[in-house]
């Protein structure tokens, strides 16, 4: 269906105004198939997120953590739905998003792929992982679809807390034992470049990138938000006591950022095309869960045809 040039200058004029776009709003198909795909994306992100702590729920060392760790999990469910609504509203359906992730065609954040082998994890999972996801995510509360915009706005307030949290938790263990300061920096080993990876790839090699910038969907590319994390999180490494396995990462008083070190972005192709080391096991994990809660949603169904039914009788 060829566009209608009135509603094309309304969308356009909307976005060079920096208002928002909303659900009532005619977008252009690539605007609604590009919102649709990242939305999906991060919900899917929230909801396979929760896999890899929930892992050391059962295990955490006291009600404390268990708690604060409990509360983070179900906090990043919260955030798949909100997400799962906002992509509603461009006419996408939540089954169908679901069916995607399960069947391994739609993508989900490449940070979920990796195991979590120590307690140490959760610290870093909040202090890195979550870090970048708001260092991503700020910017997003601008994105120029409200719905997602809005739902940005209480993921990042929720995502401090799990960044705090996770600080927090590493801070203590580095007051700890030797053995504790040692697992808190081989697991510092093991995430910081998958983290850095989250950003997404170079925006040399991004083909989303320059269209979702002209449409305000995202207000930074990959590689400026990547820099500002490096720069956010050395000195939060230095406070810690703790070191990045690169040896090239040095500040570059020319540019007045950190230089760092080459990314080895065969890795993040890999991870993202479905050969990570956890790819199988998580998405196996939520088609099992989602098979499991069939009968739920049945029961669910039903009870809403009953009510309706009697509505319309009496
Ligand atoms: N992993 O052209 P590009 C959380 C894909 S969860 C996987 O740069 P774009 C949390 C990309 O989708 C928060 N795929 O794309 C939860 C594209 O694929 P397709 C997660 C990646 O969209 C639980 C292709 O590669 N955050 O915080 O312009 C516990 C080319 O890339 C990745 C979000 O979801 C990746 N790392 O930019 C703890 C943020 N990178 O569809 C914490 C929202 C790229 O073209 N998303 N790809 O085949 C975004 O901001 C953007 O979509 C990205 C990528 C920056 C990720």
């Amino acid at each position: 269906m060829s566009e209608d040039p009135a509603l094309l200058a309304h969308f356009e004029a909307t976005i060079a105004a920096d208002q928002r776009v909303e659900p009532r709003d005619w977008v252009p198909e690539g605007y609604r198939r590009t919102m649709v795909r990242q939305i999906a994306q991060h919900a899917h992100s929230e909801i396979i997120g929760m896999q890899p702590e929930d892992n050391w729920i059962t295990r955490a060392p006291s009600l404390r953590r268990k708690a604060i760790l409990l509360a983070k999990v179900q906090d990043e469910a919260g955030h798949g739905l909100y997400l799962y609504s906002a992509a509603e509203t461009l006419g996408a359906d939540r089954a169908e998003l679901t069916e995607m992730l399960v069947t391994g065609r739609q993508k989900y954040s490449s940070i979920f792929n990796y195991p979590t082998l120590s307690f140490a994890d959760v610290g870093v999972i909040g202090w890195l992982v979550d870090g970048a996801a708001i260092c991503n995510q700020v910017p997003l509360c601008r994105s120029s679809y409200g719905p997602y915009a809005r739902a940005m706005i209480r993921v990042c307030k929720e995502e401090s807390f799990h960044q705090r949290q996770g600080y927090e938790l590493l801070m203590t263990m580095m007051s700890g034992s030797d053995a504790q300061r040692e697992m808190v920096q081989e697991s510092v080993n093991r995430w910081w470049w998958p983290s850095l990876m989250m950003f997404g790839p170079p925006d040399g090699d991004s083909p989303n990138t320059a269209q979702s910038m002209a449409w305000k969907i995202k207000r930074h590319t990959n590689d400026e938000l990547r820099q500002r994390f490096v720069d956010m999180s050395v000195p939060q490494a230095e406070k810690l006591g703790v070191s990045f396995p690169d040896p090239d990462l040095r500040w570059n008083a020319e540019r007045g950022h950190y230089d760092f070190g080459a990314i080895d972005w065969s890795e993040l192709k890999r991870v993202i095309s479905g050969n990570g080391p956890c790819n199988a096991q998580r998405v196996a994990h939520r088609r099992k869960a989602h098979e499991d809660g069939a009968w739920v949603r049945d029961a669910a169904a039903a009870h809403a045809a009953k009510h309706a039914r009697r509505e319309a009788a009496a």
